[in-house]
């Protein structure tokens, strides 16, 4: 079986371990899956059941910067505060980087992540994350990897990150290897300059359970999880003929019928999984309530409470009045 390094090693080949570039900045955008990745064939190399596909967040996403230092370890500054080596995401962050490092962890890097999104609220900050992680090492080592290739080596640090190297509509083609050379996002065509995504922020609070550790338990013990695959199949078929058709109704029912199904098949699981919360369910309702009003607005929720509300350009300002705070991305702005 293989592992992440031996998949580093294939694509970086007779690629230098040599520092070339000092300091850079690099920027990765958020994606929201509309399509959901949910299942593990391989939870080595993070190699999915299922294809998915997202729409990117534009500006919301997280800004990676790397500097070299003399010092004896590297240094993390996260949103502008210090974050110490016992920390879990520093731990995370560059027992990942040290696996493209080789033998030779020195020099010590300070990164500072300013990311724009809410940390481990369910909004893919990870998969922005590591999506910046590889861009900021391609920089620093001067690979000049393709964006195929960085996006390969992203999702080893988190599945959905594969998604995070395009703006716009990605899907993430599941593959057949077992190296996961043919596991990687492919962006799409469509420019939708109306589309609209509101993030209805219920809780930034650090979510319960882990969706690594809850895509495994509904896998190996949801009933419903044999439909799944099939269900997705569907789903993003509808998905992509709606994109080309730029058939709004139809992209959304898709789009909120797969999280739906993604949270009640983690419900069906042993011991249950829910990301819902009081809130999270009200504001399903009130959507639903708008949709009854006419209103053609859908919903998509991920890992955690908050929902991505999904709209169009001219119906802006119905979804504000419901929604005052809500906070609007245009995935498609100059
Ligand atoms: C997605 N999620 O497609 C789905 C929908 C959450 C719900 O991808 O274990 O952080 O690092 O591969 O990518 C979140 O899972 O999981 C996710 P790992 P990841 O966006």
């Amino acid at each position: 079986m293989l592992n992440k390094v031996d998949v580093i090693a294939r694509i970086l080949a007779e690629k230098s371990r040599d520092i070339c570039l000092e300091k850079g900045a690099v920027y990765a955008p958020a994606n929201i899956a509309l399509c959901k990745y949910w299942g593990k064939r391989d939870a080595q190399l993070n190699l999915p059941v299922t294809p998915s596909l997202s729409i990117s967040l534009a500006e919301k996403g997280s800004h990676f910067a790397f500097e070299v230092i003399d010092a004896d370890k590297d240094r993390l500054t996260l949103n502008g505060k210090t974050v110490t080596e016992d920390n879990d995401f520093y731990q995370r962050l560059f027992s990942f980087i040290n696996l493209f490092r080789g033998v030779k962890a020195f020099p010590c890097l300070h990164v500072r992540i300013n990311s724009t999104i809410p940390i481990a609220a369910g909004l893919a900050s990870s998969a922005s994350g590591f999506a910046s992680v590889v861009k900021g090492l391609d920089a620093l080592y001067g690979w000049q990897l393709t964006r195929s290739e960085l996006s390969i080596l992203a999702r080893l640090g988190s599945g959905s990150a594969c998604r995070s190297l395009w703006s716009g509509f990605v899907e993430w083609q599941q593959g057949i290897r077992d190296d996961g050379m043919d596991s990687l996002g492919i962006p799409l065509k469509t420019i939708w300059p109306q589309l609209r995504i509101g993030l209805w922020i219920i809780s930034s609070e650090k979510k319960t359970i882990s969706s690594r550790e809850a895509m495994a338990i509904t896998k190996q013990t949801s009933p419903f999880y044999t439909l799944w695959p099939q269900q997705v199949a569907s789903d993003l078929a509808e998905i992509k003929t709606a994109l080309t058709h730029k058939d709004f109704i139809s992209l959304g029912e898709a789009s909120e019928r797969n999280a739906l199904f993604m949270h009640e098949t983690m419900l069906m699981a042993t011991p249950s999984i829910t990301y819902n919360t009081p809130q999270s369910i009200e504001c399903r309702k009130q959507i639903w309530q708008l949709r009854r009003d006419h209103l053609p607005v859908y919903f998509t929720q991920d890992a955690g409470p908050n929902l991505k509300v999904l709209f169009l350009e001219e119906n802006t300002r119905d979804v504000l009045q419901l929604f005052p705070q809500m906070e609007i991305i245009q995935p498609f702005a100059k």
